[in-house]
């Protein structure tokens, strides 16, 4: 019997089942697990959320109920019969919670696309062909012929739109598209979830977006895309921290540009975003500050004011463009 089988079996002999997602949740996270929950419910389980992370205001109507956090895992865990994690399988991403207890790693079965995983559950479906988490679940529903409704389908549809760019990355393949045919034919809309998702802006974070391009410094032969917003910009503009999301990647649709910085000047600190190219390791850059990521995305956060620290950035950055770390 294949881990699908496998995976299948339990979901079907489950009367409790708790889904849980990782830390930092994203949409494929969040609309997999959303979509699992409600699906099980309709087909007559008794199902749980878990997020050991604050949800998203953005992905907020997905889920059937506000999702349980880390406090409730032992409780939940206890109650269940099995608990399905999707869109990870390391420990690591699944902060505050501890699957280390024998009893607990037996009832769970992981389903992940990731190509790392860990020791953590006694099944392991990880398929890192599968452009989003959200395709997997989608199959398994299908496979135990659980009922789908257009709620169930529109957060399939928003996972995997979600982690295929909304079908613009290199992931985006026929089982993607075939897929997302399907929830279409169940009443998934995508105009509306795209409106629900990115047009549904405090005009604030627009006059931000406008503050930080305006800032905007190119430097090293335009490689290097600086953004700066400072208190008073927030001040000004009646705007809150939270509202700079994504700002930094705007940076990137400059053809020239390698590395982008976004300094955020906020309670007496700095905060830095940085993404890059291929050619550029910002995990390294961030690393050197006391901060962390992925080799395309990383940040970190410091004492110093915008000016200083951007300083010392640009050194680091140079560094890294001159090949003297890979
Ligand atoms: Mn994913």
């Amino acid at each position: 019997m294949t881990e699908f089988d496998t995976i299948v079996d339990r979901l079907r002999t489950a009367g409790k089942i708790l889904f849980v997602t990782h830390a930092r949740p994203d949409g494929d996270g969040i609309g997999s697990g959303s979509a699992m929950t409600i699906s099980a419910l309709l087909a007559g389980k008794e199902a749980m959320f878990l997020i050991p992370d604050a949800l998203p205001e953005t992905y907020a109507f997905l889920p059937p109920a506000p999702p349980a956090s880390a406090e409730d895992f032992n409780r939940l865990a206890q109650w269940a019969d099995l608990i399905v994690i999707v869109d990870t399988s390391v420990p690591a991403q699944l902060t505050g919670l501890d699957f280390s207890a024998e009893w607990i790693k037996a009832k769970t079965v992981a389903v992940d696309h990731h190509v790392t995983s860990g020791d953590i559950a006694s099944v392991l479906w990880t398929d890192p062909t599968a452009s989003a988490a959200g395709i997997m679940a989608g199959e398994l529903i299908k496979a135990l012929n659980w009922p789908m409704d257009e709620r169930c389908a529109e957060s399939l549809s928003a996972a995997v739109l979600s982690d295929t760019g909304w079908l613009r990355f290199s992931n985006t393949d026929a089982r993607s598209l075939r897929a997302l045919a399907d929830w279409t034919l169940l009443g998934f809309q995508p105009d509306r979830l795209y409106r629900k998702l990115y047009q549904n802006d405090r005009p604030t974070r627009i006059r931000l977006a406008a503050r930080a391009l305006s800032s905007l410094e190119l430097l090293e032969g335009d490689r290097i895309a600086v953004m700066t917003l400072r208190r008073q910009d927030f001040q000004q503009i009646g705007a809150s921290a939270d509202e700079t999301e994504n700002l930094v990647n705007e940076a990137l649709r400059i053809s020239s540009v390698v590395i982008a910085m976004l300094l955020v000047e906020q309670d007496g600190q700095t905060r830095v975003s940085l993404r890059s190219r291929e050619e550029a390791n910002v995990a390294q850059i961030a690393a050197q500050f006391g901060g962390g990521g992925h080799a395309r995305a990383a940040g970190l956060r410091s004492s110093d004011d915008p000016d200083s620290l951007k300083t010392k950035l640009l050194g680091a950055c140079a560094a890294q463009l001159s090949g003297a770390t890979g």
